[in-house]
This record gives C-alpha cells, structure tokens and sequence, in this order.
C-alpha cells in the first residue's frame, strides 16, 4: 500500500489484554518478542518503548545492566529492520508514585521520578533515538487542595531541566492528557505543554505529542491542537486514535467514531508536511471485548484509513475550497467535503 511518504509506528501496549477496572482480561498477554514480529508484518517501520518495555524491572538493575539490555534491544530491532521511534518512562505503576511522581508531596517519590527517567534516557541513548515522550500521568490532583498547583508547574520544569542536562542531544516531547488516571491533569493540552518547554533551560529540545482522544477529552478539535504545534514548530509526534466523547480514553481506531474529525487531522499534517517531521503513531486498542484472533485489527484499519486520508487530503479540489471560501459559503464548502469523503462527485 502507497504510504505518502509516512513512517509509522505504535507501542507494544497497544496490543492488549482487552481489562478494564470492572473485568477481567479478555486476551492472553502476548509476550514482547512476540509483538515485535507483528510491526513489519503489518506494515509499521518503528516501535514506541516505555522504559520497561525495553528493560524489564529496570527499577531493580543497575546502570551497566540496563544499557546493556538496551544494546541487546537495538541489534534485534536492526535484525527485525525497525527502529525505535521513542522512550517514555512508565513513571504510574510504581507504589510511590500513586500520588504523583515529579509532582509528590513526598521528596522520596521525586527523587524516585528523577532517578528513573535518567534510567529511561540511558535507555533511549542505547536504542539511538533522539526523542523521548512524557505523559505527565500522575501528576495532578484527585483533590485541587492536596497540592499546590503552581509549585507543581515549577517541579515540572525542573524536572525536564534534570533531563534536558544529563542528555544533552534528546529532545523531549510533551503528551498532554487532562484527567484520567488523575481527576485533573497539570498539563491538560497543547498551550499548556508549550509553555511549560518554555520555562527550561532549553525551550528548543523541548516540543509535543497530540494524541486525539486526549484532545478531544480537553473538549478540544484535535486537527486544531495540531496546529498550534505546528505553528510553534513543535509538533513532533503524534498519537491518532479516536474517541466517542468525554468519558474514560478509549483509544479507538482512528477515525472509528468521527472520520471527518479523523480527516481534519489528517488535512493539518499532510498540508504542513509532517512526513518530513516526524512518525505516525497510532496509539489506539481493540474493542475491549474483542477475542485474540481479531485484536490487530485496530492497527491494520487505522493505518489503512489514516493512508486512504492522506489520498483524500490530496486529491481535494483546492481550487473549489478557495472559490467557497472567497464566496463565503460555508454550506457549500461542508458539502465537497462531505462528498470528498464520501467520493461523490
Ligand atoms: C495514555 C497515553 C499513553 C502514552 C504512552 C506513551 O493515555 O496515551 O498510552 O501515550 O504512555 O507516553
Ligand atoms: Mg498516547
């Protein structure tokens, strides 16, 4: 299939077990090396790590052990022709996060955030990529009272100041996401994230993930939250997914739920060239009940409608936009686009 241009990629976590906070897994855990040989054969070219992903139980080795791992990692993913496209430190499980991890009350559960995203940059040294995501999960508060919300703005801060010194050549790039697990989330959308890079040492190793659902969760258009990335020039992932309205992050399959929705995405990066800025992700899951012989489904049709997408961003009648907007008729314009998509004529 033509890809445009467009590299592609996903996390292992994204091949799931299908649980959810009221039932059991639906699907048996499919082990890590087994999930690798499903990238080429469905099509991806990159691979998103969490830090333990890539070293398991990373919390109980030691510096040399966990770059040696990483090495490890790097010749299979040459041997299987992928590359790693980011480290993100899995900073929700551990127990002395709950309450947070660079944002804590508790010094111990800072020290802990901090000491572990180093872990997660020597890891991300060793799979050569040069990017590394923060999903800020934790850090908020299920009470506002239980933190001080500016203090919090400023632990951030320091705690990418901590990254951006002890590796100098990655660049960091911020996911937003405004509740879940946390009630309310520091950094809640793509304004917030950009601000918060600016206040570090080194505001231009610093930029953003836009996932989808978590755009549309913030009551925000995702193609529009795209946009402000790339207008600041910070656009350097993305997680395209989808969401059927504000309730727990479903991580559809792209374009499932809204597919003009899932079209404006596509038209925003497509017409702002982020091919040649970055990877695709698709941070999306199976229905959560869905058995294991179907559960890669997800990735195939939302690599497969992200890609009819980008056909159909280009093969727009740009002529016939501009002559609708110059008129002023909006009515006209939502019509070729509902036809565009639709391929009417
Ligand atoms: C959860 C996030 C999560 C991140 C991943 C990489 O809502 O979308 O999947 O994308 O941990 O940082
Ligand atoms: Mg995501």
């Amino acid at each position: 299939m033509e890809t445009f241009g467009y590299r592609l990629s996903f996390g292992p976590w994204n091949i799931h077990e299908g649980a959810d906070p009221f039932g059991p897994p639906v699907r048996p855990t499919i082990p890590f090396d087994d999930k690798l040989t499903v990238y080429k054969r469905l099509g991806f070219d990159a691979v998103q790590f969490h830090d333990d992903d890539a070293v398991p139980d990373l919390d109980n080795k030691t510096p040399d052990q966990i770059t040696e791992e990483a090495r490890a990692l790097k010749q299979r993913l040459d041997d299987a022709g992928l590359v790693a496209e980011f480290v993100a430190p899995r900073l929700w499980e551990h127990p002395l996060t709950v309450d947070g991890a660079y944002t804590s009350n508790d010094p111990k559960a800072r020290a802990y955030a901090r000491d572990r995203s180093r872990k997660m940059l020597d890891i991300a040294q060793a799979l050569e990529t040069g990017l590394v995501v923060l999903w800020f999960a934790r850090e908020g508060t299920y009470l506002r009272e239980a933190k001080d919300a500016v203090r919090a703005v400023d632990l951030l801060a320091e705690a990418l100041d901590d990254m951006l010194a002890y590796a100098p050549d990655i660049r960091i790039a911020i996911e937003p996401k405004p509740n879940e697990p946390m009630d309310l989330a520091y950094i809640p959308t793509i304004g917030h994230a950009v601000a918060l890079g600016a206040k570090t040492r080194a505001p231009e190793r610093c930029g953003v993930l836009v996932e989808s659902a978590h755009a549309v969760l913030a009551g925000l258009d995702p193609a529009d939250e795209m946009a402000f990335g790339l207008a600041y020039d910070k656009l350097w992932s993305v997680h395209l997914n989808d969401q059927n309205g504000p309730k727990y992050d479903q991580d559809r399959a792209f374009g499932s739920v809204n597919l003009r929705r899932a079209f404006d995405q596509v038209l925003v990066l497509d017409d702002n060239k982020f091919y040649e800025k970055g990877v695709v992700g698709l941070d999306v899951k199976a229905l959560r009940t869905q058995k294991p012989g179907v559960a890669e489904k997800h990735l195939i049709n939302s690599r497969d409608t992200f890609l009819w997408l980008v056909e159909r961003a280009r093969s727009l009648d740009r002529d016939a936009v501009r002559q609708c907007i110059d008129a002023r008729d909006y009515e006209a314009l939502d019509r070729l686009i509902l036809m565009h998509l639709m391929a009417r004529t």
